[in-house]
């Protein structure tokens, strides 16, 4: 089997995001926006995909689609092993365009044999439980601008199914510094909103001093939530193990960190983060997560994957470790989050009462595209 064509374009949509000046989203007004999206054919007609994800479709088409014509979508691992090594020089050939690749060849392999793309990587369950993650706060009427909002909004997501929720605080440019107190405010009010049977985490604003960020951890520890991630530069590895070793909450991390499985290597031997963290668009394609998800087998410990990626549901149903949840979001009160996009017919995250989502049973990464939609509003 062999690649005859591989070719990124961009769909157009409206959005009903924008991103603020530090590039976190927010409802917006409804705009003309784009999105990637690889199409990868082999010579019996199998055809693999992937879409969004911030792809650089320009990188694709020139660096990586002449790279892969002509290859086996099956010999994968030696694709993304050489892909990995051109990231060095073409510096804009992102972990996020990687990922684009690798999920593309998955969902060719997964097709070919007809199975599920977590079974092709050892399935291990084929339903997880979500947590709720809501957005970064704003200054929205209605919206998370205010603790109570924050509050407000815990208690329908309780009501919805979930059994755990997360928060993203407030950012600059969104307030004009960064408020540890209105985070630890926010915290408390959603803990006395949903009650002590949930488990609550914590994404605050990411480049708080080590005092900012140990004052949080321990208000945070003593309203018993699970963990609090990046709340500082995660290239100050150091940082985070002085945090690790002062603080009794449960550090989570690296997300954002460059350096995949190796990266996280170096934090476990070096005691920088309690649970492990990774995911498909932030380090480099599902191949990539399940390097992680073994290194932190090995050691012991667990891992929670970033993001509400295809990738990442797949990984998560072959994870036999305690990666315990899917984060299903980023949520806000203004935005239908069960409504797909348009360029598919369905979300690929259902979830139900108890809070569960099920792994898409495939073939392949499972996806249910609208291809009349596609092909009307691919930009060539
Ligand atoms: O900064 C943001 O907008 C969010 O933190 C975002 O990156 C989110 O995807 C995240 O970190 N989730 O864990
Ligand atoms: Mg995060």
């Amino acid at each position: 089997m062999k690649i005859v064509k591989a070719e990124a374009k961009k769909i157009r949509y409206t959005s009903l995001m924008v991103r603020d000046g530090e590039g976190h989203s927010h409802p917006g007004k409804p705009h003309e926006d784009s999105v990637g999206f690889l199409a990868i054919t082999c010579d019996d007609g199998t055809v693999g995909y992937a879409v969004g994800g911030n792809m650089n479709v320009d990188i694709l088409n020139k660096v990586v689609c002449p790279a892969v014509i002509g290859e086996d979508p099956f010999m994968h691992e030696r694709i993304w092993q050489r892909m990995r090594t051109w990231q060095r020089l073409h510096s804009l050939f992102s972990d996020r365009t990687l990922c684009a690749l690798d999920l593309a060849l998955w969902d060719i392999c997964g097709k070919k044999c007809g199975i599920p793309v977590y079974k092709m990587l050892g399935g291990y369950r084929d339903k997880v439980p979500a947590y709720g993650s809501i957005m970064v706060g704003d200054d929205i009427k209605g919206g998370l601008d205010t603790p109570e909002a924050y509050a407000a909004y815990a208690k329908e997501l309780v009501k919805r199914g979930y059994k755990a929720i997360k928060l993203h605080t407030w950012m600059p440019p969104i307030i004009p510094a960064p408020d540890p107190k209105m985070d630890v405010r926010a915290c408390q009010l959603v803990r006395d909103a949903v009650g002590p049977d949930i488990e609550l985490m914590l994404d605050p604003y990411h480049d708080y001093t080590r005092q900012q960020a140990l004052y949080i951890a321990d208000a945070l520890n003593e309203l018993d939530f699970l963990w609090m991630e990046e709340p500082m530069d995660e290239h100050s590895m150091s940082s985070y193990i002085w945090l690790t070793q002062n603080t009794g909450l449960q550090i989570c991390g690296p997300e954002t960190a460059e350096g995949k499985n190796r990266m996280r290597a170096e934090w476990i031997v070096n005691g920088a983060s309690d649970i492990g963290r990774a995911g498909t668009e932030v380090t480099g394609g599902i191949t990539s997560v399940m390097k992680s998800v073994h290194l932190y087998e090995s050691f012991g410990m667990s891992i929670e994957l970033h993001g509400n990626t295809i990738g990442n549901l797949h990984v998560l149903g072959a994870m036999g470790i305690d990666g315990k949840y899917f984060e299903r979001g980023l949520l806000h009160p203004l935005l239908d989050y069960e409504k797909p996009k348009p360029w598919f017919k369905k979300i690929y995250d259902p979830m139900d009462e108890e809070g569960f989502v099920k792994i898409p049973d495939g073939p392949g990464l499972g996806l249910d595209f609208d291809f009349d939609y596609i092909k009307e509003n691919i930009i060539d």
